[in-house]
């Protein structure tokens, strides 16, 4: 890779930028917000690709008052001498004609993260303003300009004499195109620090101008650090394993660490992308872990004759896990459009053995290690082995309820309808009453749950399962719950947590998000879990005209006293939802065409593992703060939250 030569005529032409402009979501997905940061990543992709290729060790963004952003880095910077097919700038061609680029196939091709051929450059160049590029190259620095998608503005031209090199793109996104032109610093700081852990060394600064604020990531232990980062708000069991090798086409970086909860947090990356699919260098992992794990469980005899293999899930519960591949472009395959798969069969072989070998002598090294993962996850295998117990009994008792009373307490709905019914998961006996009472029976089921809920996070899953409420929740939804779980089987398009508007009813809510999260992913993902919004006052007005308002904030009710300062009103404030009747409870909180729900949204996968688990602490407080900062309390149907 380093020692390609490129020149200015290894470039092939075939048209200019309009088709972009007439398409914009082919090329970066959307023209939204998610859009709209595409921009960013497609100008830092080649400023990576440059820096992986052993040229700059620095890259900077900026974000400029103007709403313009600046990537620069210290690569040899873009060709920019004059093209001989076409007469032009290189400059020109590369950022203003699409499909130019190297010619592909043949030796010598530019080596490309993402997989794009760098038409990067030119979709950002189609859908800004402006984009304005320096490139220093030959002691020279060279400049061109566009305007309006592409148009050239100032033509190439020779700014001076410089003895460093790289490039600099300063661009500014079309409002034309996309719906908002606003970025977000901390998407764009949670990227760049996403790539400075995938590149060791490398360092990643984001300037924000407007907010006078500057951050700067460089982490010398790469995944390693990524590890420890993902794994600050919980316990790490061992120091954190880093193994590395290759062969030919692939190479494989991987970096593990075990915790003292019963998760699995695999992340994976293909040059640099993230794939949150997994694929054939995910698969490759985990059957190398598993096979080093078990031959050495054999060869120390912590595993007996006569026993079956452990298996990779008990292997891997509690494990966080970073793996990440650099796959050579002539094998570089997705399974999906998205880039969310890897499919490159022969990154599972190499992964697979680079995993067992490296594993395997570091298991030799590190025998406490070695002793607790096998001891574990012959734990984990008897606990599972309950569970399945547990599995069949929840099916058991679907033919006859009576026999074990799980659902005893579970006031279901009288039609069948999985395209309409709701689960109200309601807090208290007396709340379930009145919920129960005032309810649609025709689609509403109740389930009222006694006390605190389990915390899923702490317990393991035997004895989640003999909860009876988790076994309940389980049974009603009749989805099975794990990586058993199957959406299609679910009973409800919505599963609605309905507590008191207190301390208390924010935990049940965190412990009841924390069993669908680690249980029933799926379900928050359709967007199918709710929480419900009860009414904080219930005013009513006496005097000419009487009428009665529930409010649901303190704002509403100081907006309404002092709209009728001259009536009298009588102000009740409702400590819980077991001072409404049924009557209320129904028209306040129940009624699709009056209540108010909240929808629960996971956006950022890394944060809500790392919340969830924190938010599992004793901290009362600062659970009730992380629900009232994350959670907006709009009066709304199907308002979003931030994160789960
Ligand atoms: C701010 C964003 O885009 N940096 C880049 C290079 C360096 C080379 C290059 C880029 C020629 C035709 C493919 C230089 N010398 N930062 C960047 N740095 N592109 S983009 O070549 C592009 C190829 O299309 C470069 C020798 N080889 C490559």
């Amino acid at each position: 890779m380093a020692n390609v030569h490129y020149d200015d005529n290894d470039i092939q032409i075939l048209s200019g930028l309009d088709p972009v402009r007439k398409r914009p979501g082919m090329y970066i997905g959307s023209t939204d917000g998610r859009g709209l940061h595409h921009l960013i990543w497609e100008i830092v992709d080649n400023a990576i690709d440059e820096a992986l290729a052993g040229y700059g060790k620095e890259i900077k963004v900026t974000l400029n008052i103007d709403g313009s952003v600046t990537v620069e880095d210290e690569g040899r910077g873009v060709p920019a001498g004059i093209n001989k097919e076409t007469g032009k700038s290189s400059l020109e061609v590369i950022y203003s004609i699409l499909h130019a680029g190297g010619k592909f196939g043949q030796e010598g091709g530019y080596k490309v993260s993402g997989g794009l051929h760098g038409v990067g450059g030119k979709v950002v160049n189609a859908l800004s303003t402006y984009f304005d590029v320096t490139s220093m190259r030959d002691g020279e620095i060279h400049h061109i300009q566009f305007k309006n998608g592409g148009k050239v503005s100032i033509e190439p031209e020779i700014l001076g004499r410089t003895t460093k090199t790289g490039t600099i793109i300063t661009f500014k996104p079309d409002p034309s195109i996309f719906s908002t032109v606003i970025f977000n610093y901390d998407t764009i700081k949670e990227r760049l620090r996403e790539g400075a852990f995938l590149i060791k060394g490398l360092r990643m600064t984001l300037i924000d101008k407007k907010a006078n604020k500057t951050e700067s990531f460089q982490y010398i232990k790469g995944i390693s650090e990524y590890v420890n980062f993902l794994n600050e708000k919980k316990k790490p069991l061992f120091e954190v394993a880093y193994l590395e090798g290759g062969q030919g086409q692939i190479e494989v970086e991987v970096a593990l660490q075990f915790v003292d909860i019963y998760d699995e947090n695999i992340v994976s990356f293909a040059n640099n992308v993230r794939t949150k699919d997994g694929g054939s260098h995910e698969v490759g992992f985990k059957v190398g872990l598993t096979r080093a794990v078990n031959d050495y469980a054999r060869k120390f005899n912590l595993l007996k004759e006569k026993e079956p293999n452990l298996e990779g899930m008990d292997i891997r519960s509690g494990l966080t896990a970073i793996v990440s591949v650099r796959v050579e472009e002539s094998v570089l395959e997705f399974e999906s459009q998205t880039k969310g798969k890897l499919g490159t069969p022969l990154a599972k072989t190499v992964v697979d053995q680079v995993t067992y070998d490296k594993f395997t002598y570091y298991l030799h090294e590190h025998a406490d290690l070695a002793k607790f993962i096998v001891d574990k996850a012959l734990l984990n295998r008897k606990a599972r082995e309950a569970s399945r117990k547990a599995r069949d009994q929840i099916r058991l008792d679907k033919k006859d309820k009576n026999e074990l009373n799980l659902s005893g307490k579970l006031s279901p709905a009288q039609d069948k309808n999985k395209d309409i019914n709701e689960l109200f998961l309601v807090e208290g006996d007396s709340a379930g009453g009145s919920a129960k009472g005032g309810r649609d029976r025709r689609f509403q089921a109740i389930l009222p749950l006694r006390g605190k809920v389990l915390n899923t996070e702490r317990a393991n899953q035997e004895s989640a399962l003999q909860n009876q409420e988790i076994a309940t929740m389980i049974y009603t939804i009749g989805a099975d719950f794990g990586d058993k779980f199957d959406l299609k089987k679910c009973n409800y398009k919505k599963v609605i947590i309905m507590t008191d508007a207190d301390d208390d009813g924010a935990h049940i809510q965190i412990l009841l998000l924390t069993f669908f999260f680690r249980y029933m992913r799926p379900l928050i993902e359709d967007g199918r879990v709710y929480i419900a919004l009860p009414p904080l006052f219930k005013v009513t007005v006496k005097g000419k005209k009487p009428a009665t308002h529930y409010l649901y904030t303190t704002e509403e009710l100081q907006k309404l006293t002092s709209k009728y300062a001259k009536e009298s009103l009588i102000i009740q404030r409702f400590k819980g939802l077991g001072e409404m009747n049924a009557e209320q409870l129904w028209e306040t909180t129940m009624n699709p065409e009056t209540r108010t729900l909240i929808k629960v949204r996971i956006d950022d996968l890394d944060e809500a593992e790392s919340e969830v688990n924190l938010l599992m602490g004793d901290d009362a407080a600062r659970r009730r703060t992380w629900l009232e900062n994350h959670v907006s309390f709009t009066l709304e149907d199907d308002i979003q939250i931030d994160n789960l």
